[in-house]
């Protein structure tokens, strides 16, 4: 529940200076339902691209030596990679994620190890606002990863 509650409050973060662009037209005169009505047509008309842009690591998950990472989507390994405490590393080999409005996608993170992989955390993203970049955390096992991402415009 901590882990789904953060990834809200990132969304909020990244909602509220892309909409304060937005001058409020004359047929819109109400601020809260312009904004439900336009992320609804948006929705509705496209599909969602979601690019995963880079993976940092606050705190890795072992005591020691480097964190042996794997990233899933939806339940398939689409990245891994070694990583320790203040690196960030890029993840954009990973290829552009298209879904559906009635979709989401879950991103897992895994720490891999021979007597058994530790699960860090998942976050299931759907409709975010395009082109704004927000970021999903990953805190279990007393790990801090963050990945950022952002969805195509
Ligand atoms: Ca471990
Ligand atoms: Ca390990």
């Amino acid at each position: 529940m901590t882990v789904q509650l953060s990834t809200n409050l990132g969304w909020m973060a990244a909602a509220i200076p892309s909409l304060a662009d937005e001058p409020l037209s004359k047929n819109h005169p109400r601020g809260c339902l312009y904004v439900a009505a336009r992320s609804e047509s948006i929705g509705a008309s496209m599909a969602n691209q979601l690019k995963l842009l880079s993976l940092s690591c606050r705190k890795t998950e072992d005591a020691t030596g480097m964190d042996d990472i794997f990233l899933r989507v939806n339940g398939v390994t689409r990245w891994s990679g070694r990583i320790t405490d203040g690196q960030t590393v890029d993840i954009t080999s990973i290829d552009t994620i298209v879904y559906g409005d009635d979709q989401d996608v879950r991103i897992e993170l895994y720490e891999r190890d021979v007597e058994g992989d530790d699960f860090l955390g998942f976050n299931s993203v759907s409709n975010y606002p395009a082109g704004v970049p927000f970021f999903l955390q990953y805190s279990l096992d007393e790990a801090d990863y963050t990945i950022k991402a952002t969805l195509l415009t």
